[in-house]
């Protein structure tokens, strides 16, 4: 009997074929490789370019995949060492094309920089920088406040969140942070990079003339006296039309605790950044953390965000805000090393929330990396901290072991921006990985399971596709996108992260197009009309740049 007879049949609302998945971006020279096939493969070849076979081997069984439904074997393809261009072909099966190399993640790392710049709000993209995806200037009229329609305000710039036009405080809090972080720690990685952007040349790297970008619409979301809205959006979504063309009223909603601190943190870290190229910069975003604060401290009490009757844009809202607040007292301590902020972190430090979580609604994670990374403060709080992402880093490893794909979230974690979650956990494995190389009796061994994190969202995964725009043979290329929908430019803008396989297909053309009994890692589908699906937003791409930077280093 044929091998190929032996495998339950292809679904069919899956529209790729593929059988052979590999990462379609490529692998590092000395990096584990692997390709997943779903068959029962008895041989595997690699060709290069030319066709000529250059490695084979016998694919490992692992069994039957959880999360897809599939039975997967592994070729083992770590051997492969020689820069080239390559297929793995099993069976009658071919994989798409995937590359060895010192450089193959480059392009990818500055395409998913890049498309911060495709997000910009408030300016013209030019065709210098934009290609064949400029577009005019968008939301610069005044917006007013929702709760005062009399009081308009300048809160022009930023980053348009996702595919819909909205600005919200917490989640632009957190993309920065991906971001500064990823500069924080892999410095010299982010100074190789060399990308298309207005404001070059400059004694900054380009991450932060684009983060800056971001922050300036930040400061702009800070109220008199202190506290921070929520977001800035129109009531309801636009259409699905170029964001020049979106005129709607654009309404500044009230102040929340969780958007305050958030602010606050991330400003405060910002100065940290900015102070060696900008001191005056520097020297007012730490006032404006400190006025943001100063007005926590003045309410204590969590205010969370509701949207108002009939709005329909982003909410963001979240259950408490002691993981916000301890963010933003552990930047403001590391900052300024003043003992007020280290004693309300050490107060806030015991409160019951995740000391790992990357966000977005869920923020300890990044107060734990300021003290982990200044390392002042009590030693006995730093090892504690340490151990909590290195045996956080230890479990998730073992669902990565468990996944055929190597990919670290169990089958009930396929939810709206899964995507986030398989690279909020490759910047775990990262993490851990950097603080035990840099402790004495550490054991680093983190990397393989943060490359496999890449390897999924690169195309080793069930529905075969890269999520990411513009990288790979067979890439996502119609995400739930305004611009990309509306610009007529069949080639998507480049460097976008989609939500990925979403198991509770929570919009209509999903519910409608993927069967109800679709295994969880199948529940996707590259179509404008999924946003639960398909949708693509700044925190998706930061933690990426963040990862791949993190792989480079
Ligand atoms: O990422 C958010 C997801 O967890 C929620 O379930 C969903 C529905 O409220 O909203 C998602 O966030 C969207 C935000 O509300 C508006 N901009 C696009 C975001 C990504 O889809
Ligand atoms: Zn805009």
């Amino acid at each position: 009997m044929n091998n190929d007879e032996l495998e339950s049949p292809r679904p069919e609302h899956l529209d790729t074929v593929e059988r052979v998945f590999v990462n379609q971006a490529g692998y590092l020279p000395d990096d584990e490789k692997y390709a997943v096939i779903t068959f029962p493969a008895t041989y595997f070849t690699v060709v290069d370019e030319k066709g000529t076979a250059c490695f084979s081997g016998i694919p490992i069984p692992c069994g039957r995949d959880e999360a897809s439904g599939d039975s997967v074997c592994r070729a083992d393809l770590s051997g492969l060492r020689l820069p080239g261009k390559y297929r793995v072909i099993a069976g009658k099966e071919v994989s798409h094309e995937f590359s060895v190399g010192d450089d193959v993640y480059q392009p990818c790392f500055d395409k998913l920089m890049k498309a911060f710049y495709f997000q910009r709000c408030g300016c013209e993209l030019k065709e210098r920088f934009a290609g064949m995806w400029a577009h005019k200037k968008c939301h610069t009229s005044t917006a007013i406040l929702w709760e005062n329609n009399k009081i308009s305000v300048d809160v022009s710039g930023g980053w348009h969140d996702a595919g819909d036009y909205g600005r919200y405080t917490t989640a632009a809090a957190v993309s920065l942070a991906h971001l500064f972080y990823g500069w924080k720690m892999f410095p010299e990685v982010f100074l190789r990079q060399d990308i298309d952007i207005p404001g070059k040349p400059s004694d900054m790297p380009d991450v932060l003339i684009e983060c800056r970008y971001e922050l300036e619409w930040l400061l702009k979301m800070q109220r008199f006296d202190g506290a921070v809205w929520h977001k800035v959006t129109t009531f309801k979504h636009a259409p699905f039309i170029m964001p020049e063309d979106d005129n709607e009223q654009l309404y500044v909603f009230p102040v929340s605790s969780s958007a305050t601190a958030d602010f606050a943190a991330v400003t405060a870290l910002a100065s940290t950044i900015y102070r060696r190229y900008d001191a005056r910069f520097a020297d007012w975003l730490l006032k404006c953390s400190e006025a943001a604060y100063d007005w926590l401290e003045k309410n204590p009490a969590f205010i969370g965000f509701q949207n108002p009757e009939g709005c329909d844009t982003g909410v963001y809202g979240e259950h408490s805000d002691a993981d916000n607040r301890f963010w933003a007292a552990a930047e403001l301590y590391c900052a300024t090393g003043e003992e007020k902020y280290y004693s309300r972190t050490m107060e806030l430090i015991n409160r019951d929330f995740s000391k790992t979580a990357l966000g977005t609604a869920s923020v300890g994670g990044f107060g734990s990396l300021a003290l982990l990374l200044h390392g002042r403060g009590s030693a006995a709080v730093l090892n504690m901290l340490q151990k909590l992402f290195v045996r956080q880093a230890e479990e998730l490893a073992e669902i990565c072991e468990k996944s055929g794909w190597g990919a670290s979230i169990t089958p009930d974690q396929y939810f709206w921006g899964s995507n986030m979650k398989i690279l909020t956990n490759g910047m775990i494995f990262i993490i851990a990985d950097h603080l035990e190389r840099n402790s004495l009796s550490g054991n680093p061994h983190f990397r393989k399971y943060a490359a496999m994190q890449l390897n999924y969202l690169l195309g080793t995964n069930a529905t075969g596709y890269s999520f990411v725009t513009g990288v790979g043979d067979l890439c996502v290329n119609y995400p739930h996108h305004r611009p990309a929908f509306a610009d007529r430019v069949e080639e998507c803008i480049p460097g976008l992260v989609s939500g990925g396989p979403n198991s509770r297909m929570e919009d209509n053309y999903a519910a409608m197009l993927l069967p109800k009994d679709t295994p969880p890692m199948k529940c996707f589908s590259d179509n404008t009309e999924c946003y639960s699906l398909n949708e693509t937003a700044i925190y998706w791409n930061s933690p990426a740049v963040f990862l791949v930077a993190g792989l480079l280093s």
